[in-house]
């Protein structure tokens, strides 16, 4: 399923771009949760990480990688959450893989 994340991959739809290479794309999220709130996505169209193949490893071992960096990037110096949605009871609204690097403020002990 095409989502609005394959069109900003396509430069279809606009986003603030932060980070670009051959297997990840990270972009400001439009809504906000925290002052510093990127989410960093594989440019191949997985849906979710119950989607997710042996083979995408490396992928998401990639999206890691460059969240760890943007977080530097940013100045996250405190600490920061990366978070997953995934699924209906996950929470998850965008069907295309993502991981929310969410940071510069305290941010709450909750999980669920
Ligand atoms: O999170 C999906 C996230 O995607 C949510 O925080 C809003 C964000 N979003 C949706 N559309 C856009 C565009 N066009 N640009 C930037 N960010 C966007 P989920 O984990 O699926 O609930």
């Amino acid at each position: 399923m095409t989502s609005i994340f394959k069109k900003i991959i396509d430069r279809e739809v606009p986003a603030d771009i932060v980070y670009e290479d051959d297997l990840c794309l990270a972009f400001r999220d439009i809504q906000p949760k925290a002052p510093v709130h990127i989410l960093v996505i594989p440019k191949k169209e997985i849906p979710s990480l119950q989607e997710l193949s042996e083979d995408d490893q490396s992928i998401v071992g990639r999206c890691v990688w460059v969240a760890s960096q943007l977080a530097a990037q940013e100045g996250l110096v405190n600490g920061y959450k990366l978070v997953v949605n995934c699924g209906e009871d996950g929470g998850q609204e965008v069907p295309h893989l993502h991981f929310h690097l969410l940071g510069g403020k305290k941010l709450s002990l909750g999980l669920v």
